[in-house]
């Protein structure tokens, strides 16, 4: 007996994972890929709730109306960052588990439902997905592949974490986590990415903070990313980090949230 996802992709009929799932998706001008990004992710019974997160950062396509189509719930934040985008998302997801993705059809959502389990079975906090073992042809150009090589290596020499792909967007967790300050990512920018890593793994250990491999596919849509002001912030960030020394710019959590 096979259970059907919404876009009709068999699942296997196992027990529904007791727990409420929220996907949350940070977006700025991803039009072309928003929608099937959302479906990538089964929407059986796999779980006992499943909603999705779209924060976005004042697009000015279409990118909003599609995701409220698909059925996401859609956050408006005004300031701009990759990292602003999920230190609001992360706050206002309602679910247990949240699980992340670019809005960009590079990660493999149709995992979601595994990674979760895993999470739930194997008694993990956090999983983040390494792209540069599987990534397929045409997913990173030979610039792109560098950076990600040689941050991913400044950070396991800072940090001594272990983490082979320290720029990974895909990551999977108990929102509870992030009760604990020394968890919270402080940085607004794509440093977030590393930062989620890095704290992960020294607040929660490598036995509870794991890293899994997973496919990576050519992007949909056109990136902002500034490939070598992004690179090298992300550099800078590091050894403030190690030093101890990166700042929140802005406060946790949405615009209000504090007061
Ligand atoms: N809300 C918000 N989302 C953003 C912002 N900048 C990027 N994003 C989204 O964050 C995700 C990651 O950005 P990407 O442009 O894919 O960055 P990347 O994955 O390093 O670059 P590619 O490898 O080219 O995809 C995408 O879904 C973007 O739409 C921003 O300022 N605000
Ligand atoms: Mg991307």
């Amino acid at each position: 007996m096979v259970q059907k996802g919404s876009r009709g992709a068999p699942l296997p009929m196992i027990e529904a994972l007791p727990v409420h799932v929220t996907v949350v998706i940070p977006t700025r001008n991803e039009e072309e890929a928003i929608v099937d990004t959302i479906r990538s992710i089964p929407n059986g019974d796999w779980c006992e709730k499943l909603d999705f997160l779209v924060v976005d950062g004042n697009s000015t396509d279409r990118t909003r109306e599609l995701a409220e189509q698909e059925g996401a719930t859609v956050f408006l934040e005004h300031r701009r960052g990759y990292g602003r985008a999920y230190r609001s998302g992360f706050e206002l997801a309602t679910g247990d588990v949240i699980c992340t993705l670019d809005a960009d059809c590079t990660y493999p959502g149709e995992l979601i439902p595994s990674l979760v389990r895993r999470l739930i079975e194997e008694d993990l906090e956090f999983i983040t997905c390494d792209r540069l073992r599987k990534a397929e042809e045409g997913s990173m150009s030979a610039k792109h592949g560098f950076g990600n090589w040689a941050l991913s290596f400044t950070a396991r020499m800072l940090f001594w974490n272990g983490i082979h792909d320290s720029q990974s967007g895909m990551w999977v967790f108990h929102k509870r986590i992030l009760d604990n300050p020394k968890m919270r990512p402080t940085n607004d920018g794509m440093p977030l990415s590393e930062e989620m890593k890095i704290n992960a793994r020294r607040v929660l250990g490598r036995k509870k903070a794991v890293e899994v491999s997973v496919p990576y596919r050519p992007r949909v849509g056109v990136a902002e990313i500034n490939t070598w002001g992004d690179g090298w912030k992300n550099f800078k960030f590091l050894f403030a980090k190690r030093l101890g020394l990166n700042r929140e710019v802005t406060p946790w959590g949405p615009e209000g949230a504090e007061d």
